[in-house]
């Protein structure tokens, strides 16, 4: 495969945007640019034509790899389509190449678009490694913050890779010829760190699955596992939390005897998730690693080591050896001792810190490194427990955690302003019993035409969402109001908005600044 990159005129530091499916070839596309020096950016294959054109562009990348279609359970999304619609507004793009994985018969643009297959078999099967600097990069990886716009954030050949290794090997107490699952999707840095790296550069098995929780049936998981005797198992709360409504029964029929060690990471674990993990997978014997950790920090930072850490539920706990993480106040004063709350900073740096923003190095200062000087900020609020475990609140900044999936209200927003309805919105996110929170949608529109009505217009505006953004960002609540909560200087006060759409509305706090303080009851009014 690193051949078939060279021999399409690839070469050390161009960029390679890999859309594809979980299929085996695009962990080996992954390798094979790390092997010859490539930068790789994997773009999830939930993202719109829109969005893989911008992070196209963004990376300058010199060629895509995807594939025909995409198996999703019952389903078959049309990848190659989706790149073809992305590449009429990237220049940059010399080289797609199509790996066959539903057997279909997609458009190639002659002298662009190659089979994979057919470019195999053209090259030798030895391609010795290019020598790399430890601070060479490794890959770009796009993902949202409080602004419309995601960022590329970049890691580095040698840090990431000690690091992933290390933190692999300690946090889930890999033995050798154990057989480890991680669920993620490499589109996302779980899948980079902790399918790929991680395991990979330990001699592990890791295991790779290219289906859904869901399909043939909720007892999927626990099929794979019996069928292949896994012995780490590494999750996300999200799926636990949709298979656990899926009723006991599913799990019943297995044995889950294999599991020595579970995992959970992305978003906060709930009490009710862990314990229905703890029992039901883990059979009570099984410890359960709750692993904090960011795509900007390349690795795992808070997290028990299995079997070696106390176990307590609903805590990341103790932060790995290494790491030093402080709870700020908002002035940027460490708080000493235990049972505090603050936000959640690292003091010195660790080696797989991202090393950049890709074209932007100016934006990664200022957004990880300028609120609290001489402190990495991580833009999330942590407890510190009576005995100094952790505990993640979750965001402090615009950013929701739909599914563990992290997307900008920003992001959102600007996707729906596309809509030509469409005069005004602000996005926040809200709790949701399955995908931890959801997206609340306020919009205030045009007035409707004769043929429209709010459901009419509601469905539209869930398309527009879709086509700029895709199916991950797709609204959960949209409440059409008159006007939004604003300050006198023309800011939308989300904290009110966030309060409403909790149903918290009890404790508003002061609306007296506000422009127009009716518009708040309004609101209320017509809460979803
Ligand atoms: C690995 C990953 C990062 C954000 C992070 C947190 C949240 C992740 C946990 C968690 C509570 C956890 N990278 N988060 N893990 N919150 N407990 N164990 O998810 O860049 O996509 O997201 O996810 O808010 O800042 S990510």
């Amino acid at each position: 495969m690193a051949n078939v990159l060279k021999n399409n005129g690839i070469g050390k530091g161009d960029r390679v945007c890999l859309y594809m499916p979980m299929i085996p070839e695009l962990a080996i596309s992954v390798l094979a640019c790390a092997r010859i020096g490539a930068i790789h950016s994997v773009i999830f294959a939930g993202f719109s034509a829109q969005s893989l054109a911008d992070r196209i562009n963004d990376a300058q990348a010199k060629m895509v790899i995807t594939s025909d279609g995409i198996n999703r359970g019952a389903k078959q999304i049309p990848a190659k389509r989706v790149v073809d619609e992305a590449l009429e507004s990237c220049t940059s793009v010399q080289t797609v190449l199509v790996a066959n994985c539903c057997g279909w018969e997609p458009n190639m643009q002659q002298g662009r678009d190659k089979w994979l297959n057919d470019e195999l078999k053209n090259v030798s099967s030895t391609c010795p490694p290019e020598p790399m600097d430890s601070e060479d990069m490794l890959f770009i990886l796009y993902t949202s913050g409080s602004t419309g716009k995601p960022k590329g954030v970049v890691h580095t050949c040698g840090g990431y890779m000690v690091y992933t290794a290390y933190s692999f090997q300690n946090v889930f107490q890999y033995n050798e010829s154990d057989i480890y699952w991680c669920t993620a999707d490499i589109g996302w840095i779980t899948g980079h760190s902790y399918i790929i790296y991680g395991p990979l550069l330990s001699g592990a098995t890791t295991l790779m699955f290219e289906g859904i929780p869901t399909y043939p049936d909720p007892a999927r998981f626990w099929a794979v596992i019996d069928k292949h005797g896994v012995n780490q198992f590494y999750t996300a709360p999200t799926a636990i939390r949709s298979l656990m409504a899926e009723g006991i029964d599913h799990v019943l029929s297995y044995s889950l005897d294999s599991l020595k060690v579970l995992g959970s990471v992305g978003e906060p674990i709930n009490e009710e998730a862990w314990h229905w993990y703890h029992t039901h997978i883990g059979k009570t014997k099984c410890p359960l690693v709750d692993t904090w950790w960011q795509t900007e920090t390349g690795g795992i930072l808070i997290s028990g080591l299995a079997g070696i850490s106390p176990l307590k539920p609903a805590h990341a706990g103790q932060p790995l050896p290494g790491i030093q993480p402080v709870l700020l106040t908002p002035d940027g004063q460490e708080m000493e001792g235990n049972n505090v709350e603050g936000l959640l900073c690292i003091k010195f740096p660790w080696p797989s810190m991202l090393r950049t923003t890709y074209g932007d190095h100016e934006r990664c200062r200022q957004t990880y490194f300028s609120a609290f000087k001489n402190y990495y900020f991580t833009g999330d609020g942590a407890k510190r427990n009576a005995d100094g475990l952790y505990r993640i609140i979750g965001r402090v900044d615009d950013v929701m955690n739909i599914s563990g999936h992290r997307i900008g209200t920003a992001e959102v927003e600007n996707a729906i302003n596309h809509n030509l309805k469409v005069v005004e919105s602000a996005v926040v996110g809200y709790p949701h019993h399955i995908k931890g929170q959801g997206i609340y949608v306020y919009v205030i529109c045009h007035p409707f035409t004769e043929d429209e009505n709010e459901d009419v217009v509601r469905d539209q505006i869930i398309e527009t969402v879709v086509h700029e953004i895709g199916k991950i960002a797709r609204p959960d609540k949209i409440q059409f109001v008159r006007g939004l909560p604003k300050t006198r200087s023309g800011k939308i006060m989300r904290r009110i908005l966030r309060k409403i759409a909790e149903d918290d509305t009890a404790n508003l706090g002061d609306t007296s600044t506000l422009l127009d303080p009716t518009v708040v009851e309004d609101i209320i009014n017509g809460k979803l």
